[in-house]
């Protein structure tokens, strides 16, 4: 057996409560190296009660295996370790090691402990974005509504995006356009900032309290709100906490009066008088226009806690989307979650972190992240195609494992946004790799987030390239495509079981990505064949009689599922139990 492969932590994505009865268990091992995994557990107070169940295999990545178990402590407070099974061994693994045998008298000294299941404790997530899919909006290039709001030297829709120049898209425009994305199905947005600021990106924030003139006012935002609520959507804005504007009132007032300003200490001034090229104080990246704030601060803290109060309360927002999260100090995202959820329970609180984010994701801090290390798996085998599908499914159970179950159930998962080059670029112009990799993200667990105009077939580069303005010509319109996700976003919308079902991973089918995602009521059977070959499929499935959502016919199956998938192409079967 090899020791060193064997892992697990109590308190972390190896052991949480996924619900206020449920703890889930996780054990790592090398991988192929163990037969079977028993938890033996029960309540320390009582041990002579103890049970033993079955792990159950998760999945596996490159190395490791991944072992799971479900258990709901009757007392909430759960002691447990581990029997390992190899070829030819068998030991117990404890929080001390790995015996041969466990002496009954010493037991409690060996334990693995959840020690009590404080409900307080426990992540709980948003419940409606299991059921959202998200549209990524960055407002100066969706659509322009109203002209007599634009700024000076607007340049005409559809010229090549800058880092600085505009095109005059503002809220009322998203107004305009809501028949549009009721019709491609959507039932959330996620806006890039709004508030008062002079780039067009608006990251470098003059003043929170404000909607940015050229975007609209108060009025305006609540109308949007209002309106896309009417139609069930809910929307999320950018909040871009980590560093402010050159040009806020605060900056400005330690610009001209040093020391003796009241907000000297909002920022990190290294030297002064203030130097802009380079920065001598903490800017984002090393973006003069973009002075960090000090969060530690408490007139700095209470500041921001009002932003993210004010505008939930002001105009009804469904949650908030957290610029450059990861540089922000935790114990102010903490407070950050208590205001947000206390004003709206249900608020989503996603973060932007781009690598490994559990310390954000036990239950304190976020509901989620952006999920960028999805989007890099699935640019790797759909876009470039430089992984097989066996490295895909473990590259994919990689990014599941880091985090908890209900962390992934509401993770936001994306191909593209406004920070990187499109997906299509990517997969240089390739729109059946789009029109898999988008299957993918639109059946997989987590909510699928579009960035505008990918469902047209928009292309761009790296930013600014990627901000080009949408295409409202409808004779450029990739039609095949939006009708593709006009289709795959009603499927997923219409079925529970993609929403909310379990994942899991069809064995066995060589070239073709299967995978099956299930509830009490419905079994759902996706199958994508991202190989340059059409493959013939035999499954051993248990229902009889399936449907072929896509095609919308009937297929009857005698327990065996027989389908050629020819090549670029993809099956969603139902089978309703
Ligand atoms: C501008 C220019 C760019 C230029 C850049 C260089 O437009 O062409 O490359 O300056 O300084 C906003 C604007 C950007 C602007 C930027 C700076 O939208 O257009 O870029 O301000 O003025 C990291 C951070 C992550 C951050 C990305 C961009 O971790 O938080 O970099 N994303 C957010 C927003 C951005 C926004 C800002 C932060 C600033 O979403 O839109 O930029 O408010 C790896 C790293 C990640 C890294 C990622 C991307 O994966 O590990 O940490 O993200 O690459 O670079
Ligand atoms: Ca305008």
């Amino acid at each position: 057996m090899n020791f060193q492969g064997i892992y697990h932590r109590p308190k972390s994505n190896y052991c949480y409560a996924y619900d206020k009865d449920t703890v889930h268990i996780r054990l790592r091992a090398s991988k192929g190296d163990l037969e079977n995994v028993i938890l033996v557990y029960g309540d320390k107070y009582i041990w002579s009660q103890n049970r033993e169940i079955e792990m159950k295999l998760e999945c596996s990545d490159k190395y490791f295996d991944y072992f799971i178990a479900e258990i709901k402590p009757p007392y909430r407070r759960l002691a447990y370790y581990f029997i390992l099974e190899g070829k030819s061994e068998r030991y117990y693994y404890t929080e001390w090691g790995f015996f041969d045998e466990i002496d009954k008298d010493e037991v409690y000294m060996h334990f693995f402990e959840y020690p009590f299941l404080n409900k307080i404790d426990i992540h709980k997530v948003s419940e409606w974005v299991k059921d959202a899919v998200f549209y990524q909006i960055f407002p100066e290039r969706f659509y322009n509504g109203d002209k007599f709001n634009d700024p000076k030297g607007v340049e005409k829709w559809g010229e090549a995006p800058k880092s600085d120049n505009f095109f005059g898209g503002d809220l009322k425009g998203i107004i305009d356009k809501l028949d549009y994305l009721t019709d491609l199905g959507i039932n959330a947005i996620y806006l890039t900032p709004i508030f008062e600021s002079y780039s067009n990106h608006k990251y470098n924030t003059k003043d929170y309290m404000k909607i940015d003139p050229h975007f609209g006012d108060l009025n305006t935002m609540k109308e949007l709100v209002q309106k896309c609520h009417e139609r069930g959507i809910k929307v999320v804005l950018d909040a871009v906490f980590n560093h402010i504007g050159y040009y806020s009132a605060q900056f400005q007032d330690v610009v001209k009066k040093g020391k003796k300003s009241p907000y000297y200490d909002w920022f990190y001034i290294r030297e002064w008088p203030i130097e802009t090229d380079p920065p001598n104080y903490y800017t984002f990246a090393f973006a003069p226009y973009m002075p960090k704030l000090n969060t530690e601060n408490p007139e700095v803290k209470e500041y921001l806690l009002n932003v993210a109060k004010y505008w939930i309360e002001e105009a009804d927002i469904d949650g908030w989307r957290l610029d450059v999260a990861n540089e922000i100090d935790h114990s102010f995202w903490r407070e950050f979650r208590k205001v947000v959820k206390k004003t709206k329970s249900d608020a989503y609180i996603v973060g932007e972190i781009w690598h490994d984010s559990l310390p954000w994701l036990l239950g304190d801090q976020f509901d989620a992240v952006m999920n960028y290390p999805f989007t890099r798996v699935c640019i790797q085998y759909f876009a470039h195609r430089n992984l097989n599908n066996k490295e895909f499914k473990e590259l994919i159970n990689e990014t599941q494992i880091r985090n908890t179950q209900q962390v992934n159930e509401v993770m936001l998962n994306l191909l593209d946004s406004h920070d990187t080059s499109r997906f299509l670029y990517k997969a240089k112009g390739d729109k059946e790799s789009l029109k898999l990799a988008s299957v993918f993200q639109l059946t997989y667990l987590g909510a699928p987030c579009i960035y505008y105009g990918t469902e047209i077939g928009m292309n761009g580069g790296d930013d600014p390239d990627c901000r080009r303005t949408m295409e409202w010509n409808e004779d450029k319109w990739n039609k095949d495509l939006l009708n593709h996700y006009k289709r795959l976003i009603k499927i997923r919308n219409e079925h529970e079981a993609l929403r909310r079902g379990n994942f899991k991973w069809i064995e066995g089918l060589d070239d073709v990505v299967g995978f099956v995602r299930e509830t009490d009521k419905e079994e759902i059977i996706v199958l994508i064949n991202n190989s340059n070959q059409d493959k013939e499929i035999q499954l051993k499935v248990n229902g009889t009689e399936y449907i072929d959502l896509v095609k919308d016919k009937k297929i009857n199956c005698d327990r065996v599922l027989k389908t050629t998938i020819t090549k670029g192409n993809f099956e969603i079967l139902l089978n309703i139990k």
